[in-house]
């Protein structure tokens, strides 16, 4: 079987919901580490990714770029079935992560996280009308995915589903900011859901190490990969 080489950055929430659904299934699998916020990207790069951005699959000669499609096929290989059977539990997969991406990631990574922890990390000052405009934004989206956590068809768990690889790395991140975690805690459901969650084995081997980069490791240097399931 070929293997399938995933290009992504360490640092990168997306790459990490890829990274997740990866160890969940087992996929033997390579790594290619891109930086796509390098003004120096090799321009060779668009031809896998139009937009630049990770993660991308490659899989022979199949290039799929967007995360959830990414999840998608990845599901379809050998491994636990990480899509419901129910209908309304599939639907509501779809939901969580048409929230995360449509509404969720912008405040509460590249707004929250990037200015809170991770522009500090870099040496880069933060930005504190776009932290207080993303905690704002984050407000509604988070409450929303409490009420998809509160009805227990997704987000249980327990029976781990594409929903759960989508969003916990956009709560892991917006979490590491301290108004992100007092926030995320009002939220009952869902706090519950992702102290859950954040004792899975995949979490812990996906962990891009914001915690130890706070302690002063270079965020850029990609964690023990390529990773390589059964
Ligand atoms: N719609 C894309 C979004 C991917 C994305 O935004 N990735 C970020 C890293 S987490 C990125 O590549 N950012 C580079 C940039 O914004 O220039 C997907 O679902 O894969």
């Amino acid at each position: 079987m070929i293997r399938p080489v995933l290009h992504g950055f360490a640092p990168s929430v997306y790459t990490r919901v890829a990274r997740l659904v990866l160890h969940e299934k087992g996929i033997a699998h390579d790594h290619t580490e891109v930086n796509p916020f390098d003004p120096g990207l090799d321009p060779a790069y668009r031809v896998l990714h139009p937009f630049a951005r990770v993660p991308v699959l490659v899989h022979g000669d199949f290039i799929l770029h967007e995360t959830a499609a990414i999840a998608r096929y990845l599901d379809t290989f050998p491994g636990p079935a990480l899509t419901p059977q129910d209908p309304r539990a599939a639907a509501r997969m779809a939901q969580v992560t048409g929230i995360v991406d449509a509404y969720g990631y912008w405040p509460l990574v590249r707004q929250v996280f990037a200015h809170r922890v991770f522009r500090p990390l870099e040496g880069l000052a933060p930005d504190e009308d776009e932290i207080a405009q993303g905690l704002s934004v984050s407000v509604p989206v988070l409450a929303a995915l409490d009420r998809i956590a509160g009805e227990g068809l997704v987000l249980t768990g327990a029976d781990i589903t594409l929903a759960d690889c989508h969003l916990a790395p956009m709560i892991d991140a917006f979490a590491c900011a301290p108004e992100g975690a007092a926030l995320l805690a009002q939220h009952g459901a869902l706090s519950r859901w992702w102290a859950r969650m954040a004792r899975r084995p995949s979490i812990t081997a996906t962990d891009p190490g914001y915690g130890a980069a706070r302690a002063g490791q270079d965020l850029t240097v990609p964690p023990a990969m390529p990773e390589r399931g059964a």
